[in-house]
């Protein structure tokens, strides 16, 4: 994962280089929040299943840099004072905070539309069927009808707006939709771009599920257990909204079965493969073992 997170570091600085034209201050602050770190787990999640089917390792790595420029706009327009009002991010100050809020805005729609034109570039793929491809479940997934639709949804409920149930089965599909999606998006990019089997593609998209909503189950967990040193971000925030999550349905010890359950169902997806996707296998491990 180290070695990822320098690699996607490094493509996405030359994917955003700051001009010295006038509108440098919004590159800056694009740069600001995706230069920042982070875990970076949909980059390694991207590549390795994309090196399952022998995809070239700079192209996958541009698609992940497109997929971290997606992530990282949410994360921007999450803290903003209208949604989330975050001091922290990554261990430093937010977005807003470090420039002001409408640059923060104008950064998180730069990041958006940069992916898509990354994708859409031929150093993606060479094939144009597969780009369209790639663009068409990018946007579902980061859409009105994936984490933007799941993000509206956590809104409502934080705001009253609406009258939601809030058992299991309706926070596991607003969690689908607002983590989920971009990590199936993850998993399926490389079985894309490597023209895999439909029996593979299934596979990883069925593992990608699973594993999407193991982590918002540990995420979960950690809000309520961790620090904001070792997260770098506030912890605490579901409780201090009244949030209903998967550990005040469950319980702490719960919500942990859940995602240990989820993340070895993840792995049981994965029988087709070899020990080729024996980091696959780790990750789903690593997600619900992680401290930060
Ligand atoms: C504003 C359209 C829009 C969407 C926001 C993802 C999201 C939707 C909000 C983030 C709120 C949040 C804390 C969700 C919990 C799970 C999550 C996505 C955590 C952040 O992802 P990590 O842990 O972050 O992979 P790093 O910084 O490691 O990349």
């Amino acid at each position: 994962m180290a070695e990822t997170s320098a690699a996607v570091g490094e493509r996405l600085s030359e994917l955003l280089p700051a001009p010295d034209t006038a509108e440098r201050r919004v590159i800056e602050a694009m740069r600001y929040s995706a230069l920042a770190g982070g875990k970076r787990l949909r980059p390694f999640l991207l590549t390795r299943s994309a090196a399952l089917f022998h995809v070239s390792p700079r192209a996958a790595l541009t698609v992940a840099a497109a997929l971290e420029m997606i992530h990282t706009y949410s994360l921007v327009h999450d803290d903003l004072p209208a949604m989330d009002d975050d001091d922290l991010r990554r261990g430093r100050p937010t977005c807003h905070r470090q420039f002001d809020e409408a640059t923060a805005i104008l950064a998180g729609d730069g990041l958006l539309t940069r992916a898509f034109e990354v994708v859409a570039d031929p150093a993606s793929h060479t094939d144009p069927s597969v780009r369209c491809e790639l663009v068409r479940e990018l946007a579902e997934a980061a859409g009105a009808r994936g984490m933007v639709g799941g993000q509206m949804i956590d809104l409502m409920v934080e705001r009253g707006i609406g009258a939601q149930p809030q058992d299991v089965a309706a926070i596991t599909r607003m969690h689908q939709l607002k983590t989920g999606r971009l990590i199936l998006f993850a998993c399926i990019a490389g079985p894309i771009m490597g023209k895999a089997s439909p029996k593979m593609r299934a596979s990883l998209h069925a593992y990608g599920r699973d594993l999407g909503l193991a982590f918002q189950i540990a995420d979960d967990v950690l809000d309520e257990t961790g620090s904001a040193q070792d997260l770098g971000k506030t912890p605490g925030k579901d409780a201090a909204h009244g949030k209903t999550t998967f550990v005040t349905l469950l319980g702490l010890d719960g919500a942990r079965d859940r995602a240990r359950l989820l993340s070895d169902q993840a792995v049981g997806h994965l029988e087709v493969f070899g020990p080729e996707a024996d980091m696959l296998r780790a990750v789903a491990r690593y997600v619900v073992e992680r401290d930060r």
